[in-house]
């Protein structure tokens, strides 16, 4: 069978991870991605946290795959005539660059839309259109302070914490890929192509909603039951940062198992769920609590919460956190081992699912990278090794019409 998006040629005008990521994705499901970069450089990535000398670094085989690469100087005239000439006949355009660059490199939307109206043009930036900070290039873990993330995560006697996935970044990228399969659709339709816009700081504030529930529940009633400052320390006017604890209705904490003294990741996360009272009892040796009042409901349990994770605790003490998560997931009790990088690269079901994927590159071999997270009953994703900077620079534009004379022509205009 095809691929899903075969057919759909997409200019990827993008550098670093959020564009990036949205890009490989939909590179995934059979767009022709035809990444632009910069000659003599290319995106940045290539040469940042580089492991083996001279050879792309995985920050950029990771997010590239299933790509190929054209060099261009969309500064120079002879790019600029490329870019055009590629505008033409493609369906999607996506940026990531600092505020106003592509405006400034003369590929206004305005101009874009003259040379193709069926284009759709993608962009993230930091800030969306019009916001005071608009001006602003973003990074990471700037978006994740400006979109509530940081203020929520870490623990109360804490500084603001940043999480180390990537919120700001590759969630950001997902959006937009979404954005642009809706443009897609939309177009189908109509005909007309549009512009989609996906700011770091929206996407980071729409995983955190919860949080912005909290703090219209915490204006109102003065306190948050389910967080650890609950019911025994303070609450301010702000939602403050919660720890470990379950974010619903079900406390849930970060637990030590065996050998957590000298292995930083020997922890599981255990979850009281309301309606699995009476198997956590069972499993931890405590029925008596079952029936009891003092602990059989969710509010009597409430200010002794971490009392009981301390007995949960001492059961654990002589379980690793697999043979723990073994005896309680017989009991249907939500529960994980805390994975490290090391144990997610190994595991066997992340393997088999293709999750954790092996690929070839022509310069670095064998290397792992993180495959779909989304599975499809009739198509199959296959992850190939991200190009080498210019690797299809002469295939695409002998497709554009470029005769081998007026490369050759090209390639000496962009020498750097
Ligand atoms: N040929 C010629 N010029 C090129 C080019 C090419 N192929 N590709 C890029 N350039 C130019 C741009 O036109 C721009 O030139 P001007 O500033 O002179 O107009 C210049 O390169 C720099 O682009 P930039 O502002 O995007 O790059 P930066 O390294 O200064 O900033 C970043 C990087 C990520 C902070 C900025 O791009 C940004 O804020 N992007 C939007 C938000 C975003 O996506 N951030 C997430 C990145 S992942 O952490």
């Amino acid at each position: 069978m095809s691929k899903p998006l075969e057919g759909i040629k997409i200019i990827d005008f993008t550098h670093v991870q959020a564009g990036p990521a949205c890009t490989q994705l939909l590179a995934w499901f059979g767009a022709d991605v035809i990444k632009v970069e910069r000659p003599g450089s290319g995106d940045v990535t290539r040469s940042q946290l580089r492991d083996i000398p001279d050879v792309d670094a995985l920050y950029f085989t990771m997010l590239n795959s299933n790509k190929r690469s054209l060099t261009l100087d969309t500064k120079k005239p002879e790019g600029k005539e490329v870019l055009t000439k590629l505008i033409k006949e493609s369906d999607v355009l996506v940026e990531n660059f600092g505020p106003g660059a592509l405006d400034r490199m003369g590929f206004t939307w305005e101009h874009i839309r003259e040379l193709n109206p069926g284009m759709i043009v993608a962009s993230v930036k930091g800030f969306s259109d019009g916001h005071h900070y608009e001006d602003l290039k973003v990074y990471e873990n700037v978006a994740q302070c400006a979109g509530g993330a940081a203020s929520t995560t870490g623990f109360d006697d804490g500084p603001p914490t940043v999480s180390a996935a990537a919120l700001g970044d590759s969630n950001t990228g997902m959006h937009l890929a979404i954005g642009i399969l809706t443009a897609l659709h939309a177009r189908n339709k109509t005909g007309k192509g549009q512009k989609v816009a996906v700011s770091m700081q929206d996407s980071v504030l729409n995983l955190c909603r919860v949080k912005l529930r909290d703090q219209q529940r915490l204006d109102r009633i003065g306190y948050l039951e389910e967080y650890p400052q609950y019911p025994h320390g303070k609450f301010s006017d702000v939602v403050p940062r919660g720890g470990n604890a379950g974010g619903g209705g079900q406390p849930g904490w970060v637990l030590k198992c065996k050998g957590w003294e000298t292995d930083p990741n020997a922890y599981i996360y255990f979850t009281i769920q309301g309606h699995a009272w009476a198997p956590i009892c069972k499993a931890i040796g405590k029925e008596e609590w079952t029936n009891d009042p003092a602990y059989m409901t969710a509010q009597a349990r409430q200010d002794k919460i971490f009392d009981i994770f301390a007995v949960i605790e001492d059961w654990l003490k002589d379980k690793t956190k697999f043979e723990a998560v073994d005896i309680l997931r017989k009991f249907d009790i939500p529960c994980a081992p805390v994975m490290s990088m090391k144990e997610i690269a190994n595991d066997p079901s992340l393997r088999a699912s293709g999750t954790i994927t092996e690929v070839d590159h022509k310069a670095r071999g064998k290397y792992l990278t993180v495959g779909s997270p989304i599975k499809f009953s009739e198509t199959t994703v296959e992850i190939t090794g991200s190009p080498l900077l210019g690797e299809h620079t002469d295939e695409v534009l002998a497709s554009l019409g470029y005769s081998a004379q007026q490369i050759a022509a090209l390639h000496a205009a962009q020498a750097v």
